[in-house]
């Protein structure tokens, strides 16, 4: 037995000379440095008493030296555990705990307020900052560059992913070997990706886009990766000419249609955008198009089930619709109230089956009954339809998220934040429509009899507690929340009273 996903997307690159990751200063980093590095880091992890499976969380600023640690947990039969950088202490002491992490790398400058953490779950911490530097760059510096890569079949777990639940605590994604593989393999299939390939990479490595479906996609196909730290509108036009593509929210191409630089003289050369993680709008399908004589491709997927449906890539890709089931993945259209399959043209809710379906969450069975099917069928919560042509279009969603510029917010976890500050009797968050984040949260409060919430107090302890883009971007204080006849707050009667908030 070898090991499905290194040798798949890593160990068949040991040697290559060939740049991997183009640097925003212009240097790059080799197939073979990028492996060496790797190997390194899992010598450290290794001589730290981890063995298979154990768990290895990561919460570092975006690097060629952070996604090394991927190959180094991958290679090693280890668990990478990415967390998003925005995450407080407070956030991440939770993801740290219920993995049981048995290490976590952090960055240096947070290092004193995350040792804490670190103790209290029993792991070890490690640091590594944005340029590479760190304790697990020290401990890696001397080790050997080669490194034994330990055997793992399809069905071993190579990554948990943290995500939020409509209620409860978040629930950590279980993806094996062969989810990540199979899906890799079927997208780049799908998108032509060759060596040939320069993908313009702007998006977190923390997440199943910018971490399994651009890196992962690029890494089998063999091409290299123009690998910013973030997305910075000058940076990404500066760098436009030398990719050949580029994988974005909608947040991305709303921002690049803004500017006048962004022309099609710019994108000329290129063959392929791809947008996914939010709604795109038609409208911005329709003006890119204009603008550019490129279509946007867009496709849906989610943290469980990596990416499911993917408009084409040489017929017509449908503005406003998310395409066609990826090659080997099931979808349909399911009544919310009985599971019933409905037929095309109806709506309803979309579930996926296939090998990029996840294998559960960590330690959640219940969880994990309530939205995987014993038949293997994963519930999205995404309302959907399929149409007449086979098209799948995602019409809204049957669980309270929001999604701001791509990243996911659920509403409960402000709400019970909001209801425990003084002065507060109750709250509603919802996401109100924005022109930059596509939908930002609002919190509506209620004050007690008598009360006045401190707004700004308010506005304190969130940033104190949850990550920025949580924060609601406007906290308005109401007499009464809309309730129906059952005494359910009616979040579409307050969406509609404030969906011009932003525009
Ligand atoms: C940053 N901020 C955000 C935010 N990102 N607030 C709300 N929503 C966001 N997404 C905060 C910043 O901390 C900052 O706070 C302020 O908002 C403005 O920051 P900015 O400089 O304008 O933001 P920027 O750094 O440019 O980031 C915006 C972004 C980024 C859209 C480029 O969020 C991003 O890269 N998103 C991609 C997320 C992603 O990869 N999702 C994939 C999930 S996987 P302040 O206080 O300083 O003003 C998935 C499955 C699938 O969904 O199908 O792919
Ligand atoms: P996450 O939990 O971060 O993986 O987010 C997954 C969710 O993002 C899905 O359930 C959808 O609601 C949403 N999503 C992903 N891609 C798209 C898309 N192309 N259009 C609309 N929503 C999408």
């Amino acid at each position: 037995m070898a090991n499905v996903l290194y040798d798949a997307l890593f160990g068949k690159h040991a040697g290559r000379d060939t740049p991997f990751l183009w640097l925003a200063n212009g240097s790059n980093v080799t197939h073979a440095a990028f492996l060496e590095q790797a190997a390194q880091f899992a010598h450290v992890l290794t001589n730290a008493g981890l063995v298979i499976g154990d768990r290895v969380a990561v919460q570092v600023e975006k690097s060629g030296a952070a996604l090394a640690i991927y190959a180094a947990c991958v290679q090693a039969g280890l668990v990478f555990l990415p967390l998003n950088t925005a995450y407080t202490a407070d956030e991440v002491q939770y993801f740290v705990e219920n993995s049981g992490a048995r290490l976590f790398v952090c960055d240096p400058s947070k290092a004193d307020a995350l040792q804490s953490v670190a103790d209290g779950a029993a792991a070890q911490l490690e640091t590594l900052d944005v340029n590479g530097s760190g304790s697990l760059a020290d401990k890696a510096a001397d080790k050997d560059a080669q490194f034994a890569t330990v055997e793992r079949g399809a069905d071993d777990l190579a990554a948990f992913l943290y995500t939020s639940g409509t209620t409860g605590r978040s629930k950590g994604a279980m993806l094996s070997h062969k989810n990540l593989l199979s899906n890799s393999e079927t997208l780049a299939d799908l998108w032509q990706f060759t060596s040939n390939d320069v993908l313009l990479h702007a998006l977190p490595i923390f997440h199943t886009h910018g971490l399994f479906v651009a890196s992962n996609i690029t890494l089998l196909a063999g091409g290299s990766m123009i690998f910013l730290p973030k997305f910075d509108l000058d940076v990404v036009i500066e760098k436009l000419p030398q990719a050949t593509t580029i994988m974005g929210v909608p947040t991305f191409y709303t921002r690049l249609l803004s500017d006048a630089r962004f022309t099609k003289d710019l994108t000329a050369h290129m063959r392929l955008f791809v947008s996914g993680s939010a709604p795109l709008l038609a409208e911005t399908h329709v003006e890119f198009e204009e603008r550019t004589g490129h279509r946007i491709l867009e496709r849906y997927g989610m943290t469980e089930t990596n990416m499911n449906t993917s408009n084409p890539f040489d017929g017509e890709r449908r503005a406003g619709t998310v395409g066609f089931p990826l090659q080997g993945v099931e979808v349909k259209v399911t009544d919310p109230n009985t599971g019933e399959t409905l037929p095309n043209g109806e709506i309803g809710i979309l579930e996926v089956r296939g090998d990029n379906v996840f294998q559960g969450y960590w330690q959640m069975p219940e969880k994990t009954a309530e939205e995987l099917r014993d038949n293997g069928f994963f519930i999205t919560g995404d309302m959907g339809v399929i149409d007449a042509d086979g098209y799948v279009q995602i019409v809204g969603r049957n669980k309270d998220l929001i999604i701001s510029g791509g990243f996911n917010i659920y509403p409960k976890e402000i709400e019970e934040v909001l209801d425990s500050q003084n002065g507060v009797l109750e709250s509603a968050v919802v996401g109100v429509a924005h022109p930059d984040f596509g939908e930002t949260p609002v919190g509506v409060l209620v004050a007690k009899t008598g009360e006045t919430p401190d707004l700004d107090a308010i506005a304190k302890h969130l940033h104190d507690t949850l990550a920025r883009f949580k924060h609601p971007r406007k906290l308005i204080v109401m007499d009464a929340l809309p309730r129906n006849t059952m005494g359910k707050v009616q979040k579409n009667l307050l969406r509609e009273e404030l969906k011009n908030l932003f525009t």
